[in-house]
């Protein structure tokens, strides 16, 4: 299998490298790419070196596969490219996964969907997998009404730029920013642009993302994404109402059971997820697990996973592991 990245050179483009050769994904050629600025590069994939080269270049060498994490504009204009000639692209932006044409794609809750004509499939936002991995168990048996989600998010899903600027400002430096404000000591209420209706678009994707990739527009959403001075994962404080009521320990059950899924919840030890222990790891990771006594049916819980991983890489990889093992490609 020929399989070209796009963004290679990025944050979640080198992670996206990085799994794949942990998985062992069967490659026949790694095709990196990246923009004209880092063409010639070399790219380090097992024992070998690979050049860097660019889009047209790598369209013409017709992959089967490629992963894109470059932007949403670089997806918006290379994705049908790509599709064009032949190559199914798995896409880690924003740019198609609202489309009613292209699947937004977990895994272990919607691959089923998948044809041999879905050539752009979307990956959804990280803060959306890693929502929708405990939600979904928990949704098939009681019904999810409503959820209200804060984020506590890492500034790696920013990109290089929000590494470099916490550096900088941990050493008392000055330097780029990439955001309106420090982060250094600081929490931003404030992921990605904002929107007319007050909310900003990573809330938004929340909301609307959930709704698609559960097939039900009946479960209503509301988020508050903040940003924090943390590197390894995002983490999210999570209060669900369902249509049906819950026994605690058959939740603790179905979200143990449910595969990528990993209960951590013993507060009499103090265990309960951290981005310091998720990052690295491709699960999704839940704690805290409590009732929520203000109201019936409802459930509080913490959810933690490295928002490189299954937030971005593993996910599109694991689409394309989907693909390959089904003859989709
Ligand atoms: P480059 O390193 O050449 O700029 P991050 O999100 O960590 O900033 O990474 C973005 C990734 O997307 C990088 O690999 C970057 O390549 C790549 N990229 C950005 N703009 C383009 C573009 N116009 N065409 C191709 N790749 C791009
Ligand atoms: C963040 N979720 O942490 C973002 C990063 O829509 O794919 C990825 C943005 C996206 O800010």
């Amino acid at each position: 299998m020929k399989v070209a990245v796009v963004g290679a050179t990025g944050m979640v483009g080198n992670v996206m490298l990085k799994v794949l050769e942990e998985r062992n994904f069967p490659l026949t050629e790694l095709i990196p790419v990246a923009s004209e600025r880092s063409v010639g590069k070399k790219v380090k994939f097992g024992d070998k070196e690979y050049e860097v080269v660019g889009l047209e270049t790598a369209v013409s060498m017709k992959p089967e596969i490629a992963l894109f994490s470059a932007g949403g504009d670089t997806s918006l204009e290379w994705a049908p490219k790509f599709a064009e000639a032949g190559t199914t692209v798995i896409d880690n932006s924003s740019a198609w996964r609202m489309n009613p044409a292209n699947k937004l794609v977990i895994p272990e809750i919607n691959a089923n969907l998948l044809t041999k004509e879905d050539k752009v499939i979307a990956n959804p936002n990280c803060s959306t997998i890693q929502l929708l991995m405990a939600l979904k168990p928990l949704h098939d048996t009681y019904g999810i009404k409503r959820v209200v989600v804060s984020t506590y998010q890492s500034i790696t899903g920013t990109g290089v730029k929000a590494v470099r600027q916490l550096e900088n400002e941990y050493a008392g430096e000055e330097g780029e920013m990439a955001y309106p404000y420090p982060i250094h000591r600081n929490a931003l209420p404030h992921c990605d642009v904002f929107q007319d209706n007050g909310y900003t678009k990573e809330e938004m994707k929340l909301t609307n993302e959930t709704k698609k990739i559960l097939g039900d527009d009946s479960v209503n959403v509301t988020a508050t994404a903040v940003r924090i001075p943390v590197v390894g994962g995002h983490s999210e404080s999570v209060n669900i109402e369902f249509e049906k009521d819950f026994d605690e320990a058959e939740v603790r059950k179905l979200l143990n059971d449910f595969p990528g899924l990993t209960v951590k919840d013993n507060p009499a030890v103090n265990t309960y997820p951290m981005p310091i222990y998720a990052e690295g790891n491709d699960d999704v990771f839940v704690g805290r697990i409590r009732r929520d006594y203000s109201q019936p049916n409802t459930l509080n819980m913490w959810i933690v996973a490295d928002n490189l991983r299954k937030g971005a890489a593993t996910n599109a990889v694991q689409i394309a592991e989907y693909l390959m093992e089904n003859n989709l490609v």
